[in-house]
């Protein structure tokens, strides 16, 4: 059973995130999307919802489950659950000169490796923070985000 952890905020889920995490379901036995919180952040929607968004956002992909992860290690979180891997969707140079020393981090403290996906080209624009400020704005962000993101975004 191969089991990979798909970190994240996901503040809010967005389809850039989705379609990795359903890459990354067709590689994995399992995939665990891990809805990190960190205290020193403030977030747009709370831990509570972040979960719930993105257990709704990606009920149809098998063999995803939505767990929620504390504000401990990732390397540490991914050990306990017998984690071979860390998935993380990479949109431009910059998220890998990001990435790579904290993958190298996580494998110096309990071997956990990262597998790098490259992002679907039609989605390298997003991240989060653009969609809550294109649509806070309001832009439409129908097309960038799952259907309860977006009811949670308009409410
Ligand atoms: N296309 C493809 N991938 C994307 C896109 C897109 N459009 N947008 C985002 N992604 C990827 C990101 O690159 C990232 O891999 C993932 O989706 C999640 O993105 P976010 O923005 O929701 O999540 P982050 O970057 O806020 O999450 C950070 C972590 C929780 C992974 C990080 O803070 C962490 O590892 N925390 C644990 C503490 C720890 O262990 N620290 C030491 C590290 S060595």
């Amino acid at each position: 059973m191969h089991r990979a952890i798909c970190p994240g905020s996901f503040d809010p889920i967005h389809n850039g995130h989705v379609e990795v995490v359903a890459r990354a379901a067709a590689l994995f036995d399992e995939v665990v999307v891990a809805v990190s919180t960190n205290p020193h952040k403030r977030y747009r929607f709370d831990h509570e919802q972040r979960l719930a968004l993105a257990e709704e956002s990606l009920a149809g992909i098998a063999g995803v489950v939505v767990e929620p992860m504390g504000g401990g290690l990732l390397a540490d979180y991914a050990a306990e659950r017998g984690a071979v891997a860390l998935v993380k969707g990479l949109r431009s140079g910059e998220d890998y000169a990001y990435e790579v020393p904290m993958a190298t981090m996580n494998r110096d403290l309990t071997r956990v490796e990262t597998v790098f996906l490259p992002g679907d080209p039609q989605f390298l624009h997003l991240s989060s923070t653009l969609v809550k400020e294109v649509q806070g704005l309001g832009g439409d962000v129908s097309g960038f985000v799952p259907e309860p993101v977006l009811r949670a975004l308009r409410a």
